[in-house]
């Protein structure tokens, strides 16, 4: 196992409950529209990855015309990564529990650490230069640079061409359906640690499934070990391991 990549929405920081979705609602706010999305219907507008692809889906669901919607959604999005790097200077959008851990362990072990989101490079750079700042992701692909965004494979599989790797050395860790799907169309073996809008997906295809990263004295769930890694709650360096082994 030569390389990690990583997803960074709900999977290297908790930024959707309370940080896109009140970026984009102050967006809404702040162009005079009467649009708010609570915390239930936010799970359910996810499925569709890409913040504007989300705006551009619930305009049209509004009944929003399509001339109309192609000048607001990416105005509207301009001002919500605007607003999401705020969020970020404030603290708000931090590192999921044991991900910090998990890092320096993979660093300290040699391991090289990469990303691949459907998010915008703007908001994603400033969230791993603060929030993940002593880390150094060798590789980090974006939604900017992609032309299809999850669960199209093309984010992992321009993390790999960038890493310089096949699939079968590098392993995909994310939270959610989509992103298995995309890390999975890419070949490689995955790892996917839930969260409360993720953990009702159907994620049979990955090797391993938790709810959390776990920490010492505070393992997470184990919710599937299909690969039979040995997991006993804390995603570290071994458990990766193991899972890439086990999945070739
Ligand atoms: C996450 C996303 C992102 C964010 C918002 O998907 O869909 O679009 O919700 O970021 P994944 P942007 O974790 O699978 O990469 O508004 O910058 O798109
Ligand atoms: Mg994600």
């Amino acid at each position: 196992m030569e390389a990690v990549i990583f997803d960074v929405d709900g999977t290297l920081v908790d930024s959707e409950r309370h940080g896109h979705r009140v970026a984009f609602n102050l967006a809404f706010e702040a162009f005079g529209l009467p649009y708010r999305w609570d915390e239930e219907e936010y799970g359910r507008l996810l499925r569709t990855t890409g913040g504007q692809r989300r705006i551009e889906g619930y305009l049209s669901a509004k009944g929003v015309g399509e001339e109309e919607r192609a000048a607001l959604a990416p105005a509207l999005h301009a001002r919500k990564t605007a607003i999401t790097t705020e969020l970020i200077d404030a603290g708000v959008i931090e590192p999921r529990a044991g991900v910090v851990r998990l890092l320096g362990e993979l660093s300290q072990g040699g391991c090289r650490l990469a990303v691949a989101t459907t998010g915008s490079r703007t908001w994603v750079e400033r969230v791993l230069a603060t929030s993940l700042g002593s880390f150094f992701f060798e590789v980090v692909v974006t939604g900017d640079e992609v032309t299809a965004r999850k669960p199209d494979p093309e984010a992992f599989a321009v993390a790999l061409e960038r890493l310089g790797l096949p699939a079968h050395r590098a392993v995909a860790v994310e939270d959610s359906a989509e992103g298995l799907v995309s890390a999975k169309g890419a070949g490689l073996a995955c790892v996917v640690v839930a969260n409360g809008y993720t953990v009702d997906h159907d994620l049979d295809a990955a090797e391993l499934v938790l709810d959390g990263f776990g920490e010492p004295g505070q393992p997470a769930t184990v919710l599937a070990d299909r690969v039979e890694s040995g997991c006993t709650g804390i995603v570290d360096m071994a458990t990766l391991t193991s899972v890439w082994a086990r999945a070739r």
